[in-house]
This record gives structure tokens, sequence and C-alpha cells, in this order.
């Protein structure tokens, strides 16, 4: 390659006049269709979000950010500053797992250095960071932090002196404050945005109109702009329909990104409207797609992620609600039927996902976290159901070498153990020699392997032939997903079953006929 480049000149970067807002795997444009950023990841006047954040109730956080991208939120802003928690850890922790399970971009939300900075340090992309003000102290610690990590900075437009009650006050401040100083720090100004500040219209009949001049005269300067929505209605009733009018109104001023409650029906209604009419909802798809049938469920109807059932925990790739969902449907169903009815096909979804390239490998690990916690509930009660049996034959069980997935062959393992088998689980990624030895070492009678890659069924395949020449007498049987009986023939397995409970027909059978 260096000798076929070396003559060629590179073609010069032409710099973009683009804001964008990323996370591993999506974009997000401000400045064209208005941006939605969900505000409830914040414990602001939520007294069990504080709670869940003083309990460390990770899942119950999570559970606000799926909610608000099934109701269409763009970015997810996230806050979770309280004083008496360590904010920077749980910063770090919550970032990490947002991005784990959804491929939105988060706007990280503190006045905590050391917060933001942890957050900004493992964040995948370029986030939102909120915010700074036009205080030099403020700035002198942001900006070397968005220069060194990147991100898209959200700037109020206040300084010492306060808020501006004028639009030209809050203008003067965006040009001086944020435009001209962030070139200082190599910032571009693309990457500014500014909160033009919403204050509300219970104290001073001028907020709205001073507010949504500025949004105006900002666009109309080529520049971007956020607002916090709902302070517009702080100390008044029925605060939804004042909210949703100002937004039509900021939007059609040129907004670029309202910070609002995605789960409230008059906001997704004020923003779906105005898409349309606004030009941004091509043959007006969106908007019949949810609003077709007057009393369809639209996006802000969607089931709260609280009473998700397993199937959709899993694929959403949260524990506690997978393992909640499990111990309810084993009230009325048996074990197998759930492992075969719900948490079998809601991993094969994801898989399916994952080679459309609509998921990605760490959704993936979410949802196998998902679907072993699931999993765990049933094993409890299998255990707590089953009869004390007298110990049959040793079985040895594993996943082949190279091959990491073991939630089949652990689900082989508890169903043989329940028939009273003694088992040997010898993990995944097992070599032949090791998984020879110890059937050698215990002479046992049944070995079962498992392999769910196209590329590991050869190291099935050289584990059998080595059980052949050392255990002659040890009866193979094998599965996973990809196999089939050819491929169990073709590699000269004794059987081949389709699903677990087969391995206990099979044991059955052959130990104790
Ligand atoms: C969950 C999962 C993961 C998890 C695994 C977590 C874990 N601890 O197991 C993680 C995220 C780690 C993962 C990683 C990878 N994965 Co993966 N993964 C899956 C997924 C979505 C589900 C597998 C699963 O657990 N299914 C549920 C269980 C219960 O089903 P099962 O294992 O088939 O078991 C049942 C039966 O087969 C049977 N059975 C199983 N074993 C045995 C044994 C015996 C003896 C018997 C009788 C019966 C039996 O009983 C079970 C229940 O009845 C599949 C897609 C799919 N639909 O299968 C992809 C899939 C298997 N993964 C795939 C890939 C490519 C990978 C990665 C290479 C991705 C990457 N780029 O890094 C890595 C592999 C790393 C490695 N070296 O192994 C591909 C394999 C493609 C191929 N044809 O080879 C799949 C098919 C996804 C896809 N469509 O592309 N993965």
């Amino acid at each position: 390659m260096v000798e076929k480049c070396k003559e060629i000149t590179p073609v010069p970067i032409a710099p973009k006049n683009y804001t964008f807002v990323t996370s591993y795997s999506t974009a997000v444009e401000l400045g064209g269709r208005p941006v939605i950023i969900g505000e409830r990841i914040n414990p602001t006047g939520k007294s069990k979000f504080k709670q869940a954040l003083r309990d460390h109730n990770i899942d119950y956080i999570l559970e606000e950010g799926v909610k608000q991208e099934d109701s269409g939120a763009h970015i997810l802003d996230v806050n979770v500053g309280l004083p008496e928690i360590d904010e920077a850890a749980m910063m770090e922790t919550i970032v990490y797992e947002l991005q784990s399970i959804m491929p939105i971009p988060l706007q990280i939300d503190t006045t905590n250095m050391e917060a933001m900075e942890r957050a900004l340090r493992i964040y995948n992309g370029k986030p939102m960071i909120n915010s700074v003000n036009g205080k030099a102290e403020i700035m002198e610690q942001v900006f070397p932090l968005v220069k060194k990590y990147g991100g898209v900075v959200v700037g109020l437009a206040l300084d010492e002196d306060g808020i501006p009650d004028t639009t030209e006050g809050r203008l003067a401040i965006a040009e001086k404050k944020y435009i001209r100083q962030v070139k200082k720090y190599g910032i571009s100004r693309k990457d500014i945005v500014i909160d033009a500040l919403v204050m509300t219209m219970s104290t001073n009949n001028e907020s709205a109109k001073i507010t949504l001049d500025t949004v105006k005269e900002i666009t109309a300067r080529g520049g971007k702009t956020v607002l916090g929505v709902s302070n517009i209605s702080f100390g008044l009733p029925q605060r939804e329909l004042i909210n949703a009018a100002f937004f039509t109104m900021a939007m059609n001023n040129g907004l670029s990104a309202g910070i609002i409650n995605p789960n409230a029906k008059a906001m997704r209604q004020a923003y779906d409207t105005f898409c349309v009419l606004g030009g941004y909802d091509a043959q007006c798809m969106n908007y019949i797609e949810n609003y077709a049938v007057t009393d369809a469920p639209n996006a802000a109807a969607k089931p709260a992620a609280a009473k998700l059932n397993l199937t959709d925990s899993i694929i959403k790739g949260l524990k506690d609600q997978a393992y909640r969902a499990t111990e309810e449907e084993l009230k009325t169903k048996e074990p197998m039927e759930i492992i075969n009815g719900e948490l079998v096909p809601a991993l094969d979804v994801v898989g399916q996902g994952f080679e459309k390239g609509t998921m990605f490998l760490p959704q993936l690990l979410m949802s196998a976290e998902a679907a072993k916690a699931g999993f765990e509930a049933i094993r409890q009660y299998v255990q707590s159901h089953g009869e004390a049996q007298e110990k049959k034959a040793t079985i040895v069980i594993a996943t082949v070498k190279g091959d990491i997935h073991d939630i089949g062959k652990n689900i082989v393992k508890v169903l043989l153990e329940n028939y009273g088998y003694e088992v040997i689980d010898l993990g995944k990624d097992v070599p032949p020699e090791k998984i020879v030895e110890t059937v050698v070492d215990k002479h046992a009678p049944l070995v079962g392997l498992s392999a769910l890659m196209t590329t590991t069924v050869v190291n099935m395949e050289e584990s059998i032939k080595e059980l052949h020449k050392e255990a002659p007498w040890c009866k193979i049987m094998v599965g996973g997903a990809v196999l089939t009986q050819e491929y169990a023939d073709m590699i000269g397995a004794d059987f081949y079953g389709k699903d677990a409970m087969q391995s206990v027909y099979y044991a059955e059978r052959l130990l104790n006929s």
C-alpha cells in the first residue's frame, strides 16, 4: 500500500459547517429538523428518581432512558447530580450503561468538572455538553475539556451580571462570550449551541418574546439554539398546554433543539405537527403512521418500560426487568415453555438485528445478560420445585474451543441436574484436551458439547475425534444454534439435540434404561 499510495496527494479536507452530535453509531444534526432532547434523566423535582440514585438503582434510570427513546427522543440529557451521592462515579456508570443499551447520543449535564471529565473520557462519540455560562472561571474549566475530548457545547446566555432581560443583551453574550472566546481554545464556532434561556411567563409578560426573538436572531446569523422549554409555564396550571404552544413558536423561529419530556403527549403532538407543516415529514409519513386512527396508540402512548414482558426486556437488554418478568411468567407457564417460547426467540431477534447491522455488539451483550437474568429465575424455580433425587450418572458438558456462547449450555446443565445427573460443567471456550482429560478421569458415560458458530463447529469435530480415540466408551451429544442433524452426523456425534430438553431424553434413554 505504501508503494502504491506514496505518489498520490490526498484531497484537502474542506471544512464543513455542520453541527453534529454522535453516539458510536448514530449522528444527529442540529440545524435542520428540530431535535428532541429528552429531559427525564434528571432528579430535579422527582422523588423516585432521587431515591433510585441513592439506592444505586441503575435499572430504574435506564428505564427512563428507554421510555424516552421509545417516545422519539433523539438525544438524552443525563443529569445525576444529588449532593449526597458521588456524582462523578454515578455519571460515569450511567453514561457507560446507557450507551451499552441504546444508540442515541447523550447530553452530559453537570456542573461538576470531575463528573464531566469522567463521562467525556468514556463517551463513544461526540456528546452534547450542558452547560457553560459566560462566567470566565467556568469557561476556563469547560473549554479545555471540550477541546481535549470533543463535543458540542451548550452556552447559556448569562454571565457574571446575570440573565439579560433583553434580546440584545442575550445576543451580546452569545457573540462576545462564546463565539469569540472559543477560538482561543481551538474550538470551532459550529460546536457552540446557545441556550437562549427560558424564564417563566408567570413573573414577566415579556419572557416568551425575549427568548423567541433571541432564537430568531441567532438563527438568522447562522447560529444554533437550544431551550429548556418547560420553564416557560412554571407556576401555571395545565403546564403542558403552554409548553406545547411555546415549543411550536420556538421551532417556528428556528429552534435547533428543545429539551422536553418526549413522553408528554401534547409535546409529541406539537413536534409531529410542526414537522408536517415545516416540511420535515416527507409525504407526512410519520404523521400518518402515528395518527391515522384517532385512537391508535401513538408514540406518546407506548407501553411504559415498567411493564415490559420478558421478550422485550431481553431485546432491550434490561436485566432486572427480565428477572422480574420471568418470575411473573413462572406463575402460569412451564419453564421450558418460557425458554422455547420467549427466551430463545428474543435472542433470535437480537441475533438477526446483529446480522443486519441494526444492533451492535454492546446491545448483544446486554441482551445476553438480560437472558441470563431471566434464566436465573428459572434455575431457582426449577431447583426449589424439583424433587431431591439420588444422583445418577456423571455427564461432562462444555462449549467448545473458540466459542464463548454459554447460555444454551447452561440451560442443558440445569435440566440435566434437575433430572438427577451429576454434571461437570467445564465452561466455555474449552480445548479438546481438557474435555478428553475430564471424561477419562471421571470415566463419564456421556458428554454434551455446545457450539454456536460455524467457525467453532470444526473444534467440536476435533473434540469428537479425540474423544473417540481416548474414551471410546463415551457417547457424545451435541447442540447449539448452528448445528443440524446432518452436521452432527458429519462430525461423528452420537446424538443431536435441537433443544436442551433433548439432552435429558437422550440421557434417560442411554443411562437409565
Ligand atoms: C447472545 C449472543 C452472544 C453473546 C453470548 C453471551 C453468552 N454468555 O452466551 C455475546 C454478545 C458475548 C456474543 C458474542 C459473539 N457472537 Co454471538 N450471539 C448471541 C445470540 C444473539 C444468541 C445466542 C443464544 O444464547 N441463544 C439462546 C440459547 C438458549 O440458544 P442456543 O445456544 O442455541 O441453545 C439452545 C439449543 O441450541 C440447545 N443447545 C445448546 N447447546 C446444546 C448442547 C447440547 C448437548 C444439546 C443437546 C442442546 C444444546 O439448547 C438450548 C435451549 O433449548 C446469537 C444469535 C442466535 N439467534 O443464536 C448470536 C450469534 C451466535 N453470535 C454470533 C457472532 C458472530 C458473535 C461474535 C463473533 C460477534 C463479534 N463480532 O465479536 C462473538 C463471538 C465471540 C466468541 N468467540 O464466541 C453469530 C454467529 C454466526 C455464525 N453463523 O457463526 C450469531 C448467530 C449472530 C448472528 N446472526 O450473526 N454473542
